[in-house]
């Protein structure tokens, strides 16, 4: 499995950004292990991963994901008193913006008199909550924004901050919510160009994607506390996956989730047993992240407690 994960990102095209990728990390990590004895910090993984099918990419394989589950944790993550480093899928839903319209810059202003833009008033409350607690959470160095598209970026931007976070242990957390590819085409086997039509049918052979969790776990941040998801549409063997990958990756829990009542409710698995936790359905503005990141901070707390005795 290692010479699959070494031959991967040596075949993977280099991050083009990876100097100011680095330089923001190391700042955001100075700065929130050395402010009021040092803060948690989470990397909260958002937003499905591209497959290229071209290296001059035209045509993609996408995954399924939409965002909402990483940006509602990573709201919820700031508001528990954590930093976050927010690994999100170029275009998918942001923290503090699941409250504005799909398109804000159509929907939420108004060129009343041609001279001065105007936030419309029936989403002047959500324009004003989003633009302060952002500013807020910026302003404070809680929120780092990293975004990524295909699943060669996603990955070499996880061993980064994995790697960046190795010395903050116990108190840094990986929440791994993205919907990441199972199956790639290898760069080197990628034809260049975009690929013709015209010739009949398409055949393309794809590769699986080595599995980083158990290299993160062992390698590059053994000591992180470690929350990975799993989807399945299919309820009935839901439950033994999410037990199976817990078991296989040595993660902390896995978050096990059905894709049609993802929003309703989800399964903690952990060797404590399965928690159910549920969103408040009498309460209309309740998420089930509010009471799962309640959970997951926790069974966080417990793991650094127990990690110093
Ligand atoms: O992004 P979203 O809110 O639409 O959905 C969240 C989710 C279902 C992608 C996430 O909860 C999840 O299960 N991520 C892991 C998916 C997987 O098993 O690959």
């Amino acid at each position: 499995m290692e010479d699959e994960i070494s031959s991967f990102f040596e075949s993977s095209p280099p991050l083009k950004n990876m100097k100011e990728i680095t330089e923001k990390l190391n700042q955001f990590i100075e700065l929130n292990s050395s402010s009021q004895g040092g803060r948690r910090i989470a990397c909260v993984t958002s937003g499905g991963t591209t497959v290229p099918l071209e290296q001059r990419c035209v045509r993609y394989i996408d995954n399924f994901s939409s965002g909402n589950r990483g940006a509602a944790s990573t709201e919820n993550f700031v508001k528990a008193g954590y930093a976050v480093i927010f690994l999100y899928r170029r275009g998918t839903c942001q923290p503090y913006c699941r409250s504005l319209p799909d398109d804000p810059f159509l929907e939420c202003f108004e060129f009343p008199d041609n001279t001065n833009i105007q936030v419309h008033k029936s989403h002047l409350e959500a324009v004003e909550m989003a633009v302060m607690d952002q500013q807020a959470a910026v302003a404070e160095g809680r929120l780092l924004k990293l975004p990524f598209s295909t699943i060669y970026e996603y990955l070499q931007m996880l061993r980064l901050i994995a790697t960046a976070l190795k010395d903050v242990g116990p108190c840094s957390m990986f929440y791994l919510a993205a919907a990441v590819s199972d199956f790639y085409v290898p760069w080197e086997s990628m034809t260049e160009h975009k690929i013709e039509s015209g010739s009949g049918p398409l055949d393309i052979r794809l590769a699986q994607v080595p599995k980083m969790l158990s290299i993160l776990r062992s390698n590059w941040a053994p000591k992180a506390f470690c929350i990975s998801f799993k989807l399945e549409t299919d309820s009935k063997i839901l439950i033994e996956k999410a037990t199976k990958a817990l078991r296989k990756y040595k993660v902390h829990a896995v978050v096990a989730n059905e894709l049609s009542t993802r929003k309703e409710e989800v399964v903690v698995v952990s060797s404590s047993g399965n928690v159910v936790v549920r969103r408040e359905c009498d309460k209309p503005e309740s998420i089930v992240e509010d009471n799962l990141i309640r959970l997951i901070v926790d069974r966080h707390s417990t793991y650094i407690k127990e990690s110093h005795n």
